[in-house]
This record gives C-alpha cells, structure tokens and sequence, in this order.
C-alpha cells in the first residue's frame, strides 16, 4: 500500500503557510503608519510588544485623508501584496493594544485589501474590498487582542459582509460587485487596518494611540501545480521538492522559486521551459529531469545558489529575464512555464547530482 502513502505525502506537502508577517521590533523596515505619510509612520519600540518590540500608531481622524484613517504598509516594496487568489490567502490577523484611546461613536476597525491604480502613495486612484473586523474600542486602554480576518479569496462572489469600493481615479472604475471582487482579489497592492468603514457611510471622530504587533497574512502556499513529484530520494533520504512564492502576475514580476529538503551547503541551480519533459539520470545524476524541449537555466550572476545550513534555497526571478537556449526572453500573461530546481549532491563521498520535482505554472 505505498502509493497511498506517497500520495498523502504529495498532497500534504503544500500545507498552510505564511504569505507575510510581521513580529514588530526596532528592525523593522516595512513603515506601517498611516495612509503612506512618512510623517505619520509607526514609532518602532523595542519593549512593550506581545512580546518583545512593537510599532506605536498614532491615529488622529484630523491627519486622514479618508472617513475614517487607515494604516498601511508603506515602503515601497513590502509584501503585504500579490495574486490573493493565487496565494490561496485565506486570512489576516494582528495584535492590538490600545494606549490611549477616545473616540465618541467607538471605533470598529475594517480590514482593507487594496489594489493601487498606479500613484502608490495616492489613495485616489485606489480600489478596496473591505470587512468589519469585528474589534471595537472606544474611551481609554484596551488590552492586547488578536484581531483575526478570513479572507475567501478563492470565493468567485464577493464574500458576505464585505463592500467594495473605486475610487473616482481607478483604472477599475468601470467595474462593479462579483467583477470589481475579482479584480481586486488577484491583483492586491496593500492592505490596510482602517478605523472604520474606509469609504461610504463612515462615521468616525477619534484620537488613539495603537499598538501593533504580530501581523499575519496566512495563506495555503499553493501557488501552481507540481508534478513528477516525489523526486528521487537525496543523500538527506528524502527527496527534495519545489514551490513557488508570490504571484503568477506577470505585470507585478514577483515571482521567487524555493527549492527545500536540499542536502546542506550543496550548490544548485533553476531551469525552466515552456514544456514538461522526463529523463530518469540525465548525465549520470541521481534525479530525474522533468522538462522537455527549449531548457534554460539560472546561471546568471548571483543565480547559483547553495543550499546553505538550512538545506534549501530561493531565487527570485525576474520575469522579463528568462533564460532559454537562445538567451533571455520575457515571459508573457497566457503562458505557461515549468520550474525545476538541480543540485550537487555527495553519497558516500562520491559526488552526484539530483532533482527536485517539477512545478507549472500559467501566468496572468
Ligand atoms: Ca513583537
Ligand atoms: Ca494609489
């Protein structure tokens, strides 16, 4: 009864993973503050936090450019953002205190995700699904609380309580209900923590000082399909395995392989082609390559990479930059691409080489 075993184990091995998050302290660099005002950005503390360091919000309805204020990720190139869809996002969760709070109406904080018409740091050209939290402060302290949001992001109608909303300069203006959902959901450029509805009926007056820690974006960590998969087993008695992180857009090119259960400080490289293939040994190595036709490799500058202590590695690619036989080429929305990872390898101290599995992905 072994391939019941191996199938489990396929399946199994794309199980819940982290998408983003944030255990705040004095080194953090992503400026979670208010509506992208480097003016407005968290205060990073060291102490305080649940536990450790925390950022410390100020958050002051006259400093809004919105209903009601809202903090956002706001250095340039945070990860709060991606295919929502294609991440298999499933929910975000924070941790508040509130400091110092006085808010005449109570504040009901909503959950945003974004899509950025093209001025990052202009909310006007903006899109935004959002939902109630659930998280209500209003006079004085307010302990830590995590503060948990479901995210159906595979959901094709938009989810029951959440509201959409364009802004009079977005290029998804044109786009209402399910279809203005589904844009949004695969395109995300920021989410946010607003006070209270972000925009449309919001009644918001209100002064605090928040604290943030902890920050979670969970996701299902399936982004493509992968086949020919286990590998061969390695010198570890395991075979190693391939994923994909961030989006399958090519417009946002943010896109990285991950290669793991790699043998330690073994020396590697990706290759990729357009069609799926499957040599057992190629060149006397111990894998089996699963890629057919035009074959590039990542052997760029910085390209090759080593498995290191941790027994695994990570490229993040440029998508205007794919190699094939013929030199780079840029890989178009509609096309579909296969990934595979190479790796030396030593068994009883005769060096070989080894395959992870293969992973297809179609692009948008
Ligand atoms: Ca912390
Ligand atoms: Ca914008």
């Amino acid at each position: 009864m072994r391939l019941p075993v191996l199938l489990a184990f396929a399946l199994c091995t794309g199980a819940s993973a982290q998408v983003a998050s944030e255990d705040f302290g004095v080194t953090n660099t992503d400026d979670w503050g208010i509506e992208f005002d480097p003016n407005l950005v968290g205060v990073h503390m060291g102490t305080g936090g649940n536990p450790g360091g925390r950022i410390e919000v100020t958050v002051q309805s006259s400093s809004s450019q919105l209903p009601a204020a809202m903090i956002v990720p706001g250095a340039a190139n945070h990860p709060w953002k991606g295919d929502f869809r294609g991440l298999g996002v499933t929910s975000f969760s924070f941790e508040r205190q509130v400091e110092v709070g006085s808010s005449n109406f109570g504040t009901r904080p909503f959950f945003v995700i974004a899509n950025d018409g093209g001025t990052r740091t202009d909310l006007s050209d903006d899109a935004w699904a959002f939902v109630f939290t659930g998280d209500v402060f209003q006079f004085g302290f307010s302990p830590w609380l995590t503060v948990s949001t479901p995210i159906p992001s595979a959901s094709a109608t938009t989810p029951a309580g959440w509201d959409l909303a364009a802004l009079p300069g977005s290029p998804l203006g044109g786009l209402s209900g399910d279809a203005l959902w589904n844009a949004i959901i695969q395109d995300v450029d920021y989410i946010g923590i607003a006070m209270d509805r972000p925009f449309g009926g919001a009644f918001w007056f209100g002064n605090h000082i928040i604290s943030l820690d902890n920050l979670v974006l969970e996701g299902n960590g399936i982004l493509g399909t992968r086949y020919c998969s286990p590998g061969v087993n390695n010198s570890t008695g395991a075979p190693s395995s391939i994923e994909l992180t961030g989006s399958a857009s090519v417009s946002q090119n943010n896109l990285s392989l991950v290669a793991s259960d790699l043998p330690l400080n073994a020396f590697g490289f990706f290759l990729t082609s357009q069609a799926q293939g499957f040599v057992a040994g190629p060149g006397g190595s111990d894998g089996n390559l699963c890629l057919g036709g035009s074959i590039g490799r990542y052997v760029g500058p910085g390209q090759i990479v080593n498995s290191g202590a941790a027994g695994s590695f990570t490229l993040a690619l440029d998508l205007t930059q794919t190699p094939t036989p013929t030199g780079l080429v840029a890989i178009a929305a509609g096309e579909t691409w296969n990934f595979q990872a190479w790796h030396r390898d030593a068994i009883g101290g005769v060096a070989t080489s080894n395959f992870t599995d293969g992973i297809s992905l179609q692009f948008q």
